[in-house]
């Protein structure tokens, strides 16, 4: 029943209890994987370290993902530690406060580039460095929102930006299947966490959800883990460029 025993898997984008990427992380350990963990910089570096500990055998690493030396250093970290990598978590993104709110035809050229630079680029950046080390076939992921699809209230530039990873993922797929790595995204539901702390009215967005979703619920982070796991799993092997929803069945009806 170890599904991800002799994985090894790296996990960027735990910044506190209640990131997703940690609901991942205990899914994935759960079910055997060995875990290296990354941090964006000093302002999280303890927290990550705390969480980390929590996680016996596991590594925590630095990386700012706008920072091309870093990611370089970090695949050289993770080779060190690893040798061979496996599976690769990706649920990072970052755009500026005043660009969630208000209207889209607003968003500065600044603020167009750095949403793009770390909620979508990024995914590129580190799958380049890092697919060379999945010498024995992975299973790379990263997590989006139905914002990509539809122009959704205040969501803005980063339903622009997760459209640009979105067809990221389907590019990355197309070019890494040959060397049996696939590429996959999540797209969740709304979650409370302290990436959604930026997006105006969120209340709102969670009641929506509750009244409408078939499963008339909001999506938990442990859903969404558990999905993880079964995409760095074997069980998965044969999906790739494929965005799998974990949203209580929203999109369909919303
Ligand atoms: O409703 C939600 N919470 C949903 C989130 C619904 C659907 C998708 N998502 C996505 C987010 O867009 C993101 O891609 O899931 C991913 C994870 O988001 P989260 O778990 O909701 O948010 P959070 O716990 O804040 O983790 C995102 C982290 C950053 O946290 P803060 O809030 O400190 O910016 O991304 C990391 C950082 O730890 N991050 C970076 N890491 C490396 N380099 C960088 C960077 N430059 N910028 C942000």
């Amino acid at each position: 029943t170890e599904l991800l025993s002799g994985k090894n898997i790296l996990i960027m984008g735990v910044a506190n209890e209640r990131s997703i990427a940690w609901a991942i992380a205990q899914s994935l350990a759960s079910h055997g994987a060995r875990l290296a963990f990354t941090y964006e910089s000093e302002r999280v570096e303890e927290r990550v370290r705390k969480l980390a500990g929590t996680i016996p055998n596991s590594v925590i690493l630095p990386c700012n993902v706008t920072v091309d030396a870093e990611i370089e250093g970090l695949a050289a970290a993770v080779k060190e530690h690893f040798g061979v990598l496996h599976g690769l978590v990706h649920s990072i993104a970052f755009a500026k406060t005043e660009e969630l709110e208000g209207l889209f035809v607003d968003t500065s050229r600044e603020g167009f580039a750095l949403a793009h630079d770390i909620s979508a680029y990024s995914l590129v950046a580190v799958a380049q460095k890092l697919y060379p080390l999945m010498n024995e076939g992975g299973s790379i992921m990263t997590m989006t929102y139905l914002g990509a699809e539809r122009a959704m209230k205040n969501y803005n530039v980063m339903g622009v930006a997760k459209a640009a990873l979105e067809a990221s993922v389907r590019y990355l797929a197309n070019d890494l299947g040959q060397f049996n790595v696939r590429v996959n995204a999540v797209s969740a539901g709304p979650i409370r966490t302290l990436a959604a702390k930026g997006i105006k009215d969120f209340n709102s967005i969670l009641r929506a959800v509750e009244e409408k979703a078939p499963l008339r619920r909001t999506t938990e982070t442990a859903e969404v883990g558990d999905t993880a796991m079964f995409l760095m799993s074997h069980l998965s092997r044969g999906i790739t460029g494929e965005v799998i929803y974990v949203d209580n069945g929203y999109h369909i009806v919303g």
